[in-house]
């Protein structure tokens, strides 16, 4: 036959607890215990507490910018549950809910918004925010090379959006990643716009988990708003990653219910019904109806957590704003383990002079 099939595939969807709470018990049994659900459920809301708190510190002058993360919760949460303390998480800046799962004290990111590089200092193994679009993810490429050539079985696992997937970045690191064996799990959060831009015009393919085919990587689509589904993909590509040393690419579809960031008003290029009918797939929602059908959640308990909620972000909010402000010796001191002469220099100058006189007294 002359002309025949070169390569036929079909990518996978995954979804188990959809936006009516409708629970598919054939995949969802058992992936997460009943108790963890519930504390899943408590974190996600703290986190949406501080979300409207950063939000409102920006907005009243205390904080320089801040990208909401309201209502792609369960995508970073998700991954953060099933991954392991040894693995990397390498994240972009909406992934509040699964750093803090980590251990991220939640001050870290308030103090990297204001400014301050010591939201940057992170005692766990996740990266710093990374706010140039793309660049995180060869960071993990490298994170899970380095662990494969030492004989580890930590892996990295990376988030970025639809937009970053435009990036060469990302096609150097889904490259490394598939054609060296890498131990990296690829977390596309599609929420359907890159700033003003809409995925559609991002990408002209159906699907972008199909960019991963073109790698030779396994590829696969969630519903990035089930809390349960994200559980099971990433199990999935851990497993996949930790045993074969392979890569995979996780498209989820969830949705930026606030604005791209404070300096962004996204009323100006998308219809107001759109976002309502996200904001009733809302992965808060349908996690709160799971525990309600089972008992284990009631409107008393509710008004309960959004008290200790509020005393909880208050705290924060007061350990961020009350920390002592850096020294400009701060730039220097931690820049090398050991500050060049000409660095050490103008350390001392500019202790002596002012800001902006160079280092040999002539102004320039
Ligand atoms: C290299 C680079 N180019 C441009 C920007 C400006 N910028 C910030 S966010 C953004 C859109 C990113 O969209 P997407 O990857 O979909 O992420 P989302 O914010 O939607 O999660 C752009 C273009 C940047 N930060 N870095
Ligand atoms: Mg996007």
């Amino acid at each position: 036959m002359p002309v025949d099939c070169a390569f036929e595939i079909a990518i996978e969807r995954v979804s188990i607890l959809d936006e009516h709470g409708v629970f598919d018990e054939s995949l969802g049994q058992g992936l997460i215990s009943d108790d963890d659900v519930e504390k899943l459920y408590r974190h996600m809301s703290m986190c949406r507490h501080f979300d409207e708190i950063a939000f409102k510190l920006q907005r009243s002058g205390r904080m320089g910018t801040y990208p909401e993360n309201r209502g792609q919760e369960a995508t970073s949460l998700g991954a953060a549950y099933a991954l392991e303390d040894k693995d990397w998480m390498v994240t972009c800046y909406r992934e509040n809910a699964g750093l803090f799962w980590r251990g991220v004290d939640p001050e870290k990111i308030l103090l990297h918004w204001m400014g301050d590089e010591r939201g940057n200092n992170i005692p766990v193994r996740a990266t710093p925010l990374a706010i140039p679009i793309g660049t995180q993810m060869l960071h993990a490429v490298g994170l899970g090379w380095a662990s494969k050539y030492r004989g580890e079985d930590g892996i990295a696992c990376t988030f970025f959006g639809d937009g970053a997937t435009s990036e060469g970045d990302f096609h150097e690191a889904m490259n490394f990643a598939a054609n060296l064996d890498l131990p990296v799990v690829f977390v596309c959060q599609n929420n359907s716009w890159a700033i003003s831009t809409p995925t559609a015009i991002n990408c002209s393919a159906p699907t972008l988990a199909q960019r991963g085919l073109a790698y030779g990587m396994h590829c696969v689509q969630v519903d990035g708003n089930d809390l349960f589904a994200m559980v099971k993909v990433i199990r999935d590509a851990a497993s996949r990653a930790r045993t074969e040393s392979r890569p995979t690419f996780i498209e989820a579809i969830t949705y930026r219910l606030g604005d791209h960031t404070t300096a962004d008003d996204a009323r100006r290029y998308r219809e107001q019904d759109v976002v309502d009918e996200w904001a009733a797939k809302d992965p808060m929602i349908r996690l709160r109806k799971w525990l309600e059908q089972r008992d284990l959640w009631d409107e008393g308990r509710e008004q309960a957590l959004r008290t200790e909620n509020e005393i909880y972000v208050k705290d924060v909010v007061e350990r961020a704003e009350g920390i002592e402000p850096p020294t400009t010796d701060d730039m220097f001191t931690w820049m090398y383990s050991e500050t060049p002469p000409v660095l050490d220099l103008q350390r001392r100058t500019l202790r002596t002079s002012s800001l902006g006189q160079g280092i040999d007294g002539s102004g320039s």
